[in-house]
């Protein structure tokens, strides 16, 4: 393999984890098996007891989802990678490694749907405490630290109301406390933030979005900084078992390579969306992190490199005005999901957001008439048409929709 130590970026994305073969295979091939045969008895006992390096079984590793993982390792600045079936699969082993019954956790309110859900619903299941809270403010946060808070979890930008938090000093705060800080980093991907800069304990993806770009796979990983920690982390993501499947891994990788390329053009083409959106007379706010009306606009310019390509906005007119202009668009796909080549278009509240519940998205400011947009690669000029038809068709209406805090 290449030595990847001093490589910016734009030639980690290419070169990290791409490995040596037998062949020399510019790409090395897909190990599309479950299972490894041992050389003899010894050798298997040998790797089993941990004496021997080698592959046993692919729940336990495979070189095709360890090339994957060595890929965002790099790219994350972090020790090691573990790939998982889903996010959710990597958010879920996280806090199955770093909780247990009588501990306490604080979740940022801005999250995807689910894993508010899991935090809400599940882990208190398990005799863990856990406070959803806006982690923006830090001076709350403090507040509602306990002696046994173990850890503090974070989306930044959040999902979908791309609320900002300060990573440098919640972390800060947070090991002033003993506790960890976690940060699902789907949004910007290694390319826009890296969390371990600002002294992130560990990094979780769902790869089903901008780090795969296709939309053609369902993955997650989980990035550490040391070997003790990622001797830990692997042994529990053996036993729940949520591990990514070598196809999968091979295509996520293969995605990798145009990240840096596909950021880019994500960022340069959200920048005009999201301005054009704020100055439409049917709209009533827009949250984009490149745009100064962001109220953590500062913080976006400190810890991340770019806006990304996410936005929110409230159509005057709430939410029967959101529906129509979804039910209007032509060359954007109404769909959930991001981070993909295409530009996907969706209602959180009614959609991504729903399974919160009510109440919960109240707490984390998400009107009934906030819609999200995913910008794609596409000519930005296609996706600024079909938003202006769209919106025409939806009308501007009596104002209903309040703006988020
Ligand atoms: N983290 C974030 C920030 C996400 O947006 C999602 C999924 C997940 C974790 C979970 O990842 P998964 O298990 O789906 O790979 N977000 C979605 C969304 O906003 N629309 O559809 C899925």
């Amino acid at each position: 393999m290449k030595e990847h130590s001093d490589m910016a970026p734009e030639s980690l994305v290419v070169h990290a984890g791409v490995e040596e073969n037998e062949h020399l295979a510019v790409v090395p091939p897909i190990y599309q098996t479950s299972t490894f045969a041992f050389d003899s008895a010894e050798q298997g006992a040998a790797l089993f007891a941990g004496e021997r390096k080698g592959y046993i079984y692919s729940r336990m590793g495979n070189p095709t989802v360890e090339g994957l993982e060595k890929s965002i390792a790099a790219l994350e600045g972090g020790y090691a990678g573990l790939a998982c079936g889903s996010g959710m699969a990597a958010i879920h082993t996280t806090f199955a490694v770093l909780l247990q019954a009588g501990d306490h956790l604080i979740c940022s309110d801005a999250v995807y749907g689910p894993t508010c859900t899991l935090v809400e619903t599940i882990l208190p299941r398990f005799g863990i405490e856990c406070t959803v809270m806006n982690t923006s403010d830090l001076a709350a946060v403090e507040q509602t630290m306990r002696p046994n808070t173990k850890v503090i979890y974070i989306e930044t930008p959040g999902n979908p109301t791309l609320v900002i938090s300060d990573l440098e000093a919640v972390c800060e705060l947070a090991h002033r406390l003993g506790a960890k800080v976690v940060v699902d980093n789907t949004f910007m991907t290694p390319i826009l933030q890296q969390p371990f800069r600002w002294g992130v304990d560990v990094v979780v993806h769902s790869l089903t979005k901008f780090l795969n770009g296709h939309a053609d796979v369902v993955g997650g990983i989980i990035v550490v900084q040391d070997e003790a920690q990622y001797a830990t982390f692997r042994k529990t993501l053996n036993q729940l078992g949520g591990v990514l499947a070598p196809f999968e891994s091979f295509l996520v990788h293969r995605g990798i390579k145009t990240l840096a390329l596909r950021m880019q053009r994500h960022c340069e083409n959200a920048a005009p969306v999201a301005e054009f959106l704020e100055q439409h007379s049917a709209v009533e706010w827009v949250r984009f992190p490149g745009l100064k009306s962001h109220p953590q606009y500062e913080i976006a310019r400190k810890q991340m490199s770019g806006p990304g390509g996410i936005i929110a906005f409230g159509l005057k007119g709430g939410i029967d005005a959101g529906r129509k202009m979804m039910n209007a668009i032509k060359f954007c796909g109404l769909a959930v999901s991001l981070g993909g080549v295409e530009t996907l278009i969706q209602h959180p509240p009614s959609m991504t957001h729903a399974s919160m519940g009510a109440e919960a998205r109240r707490r984390a400011n998400i009107s009934d008439g906030l819609v999200r947009i995913s910008v794609g690669i596409e000519n930005v000029k296609d996706i600024i048409a079909d938003l202006e038809q769209a919106l025409a068709a939806a009308g501007t209406r009596a104002t209903t929709v309040s703006k988020p805090a």
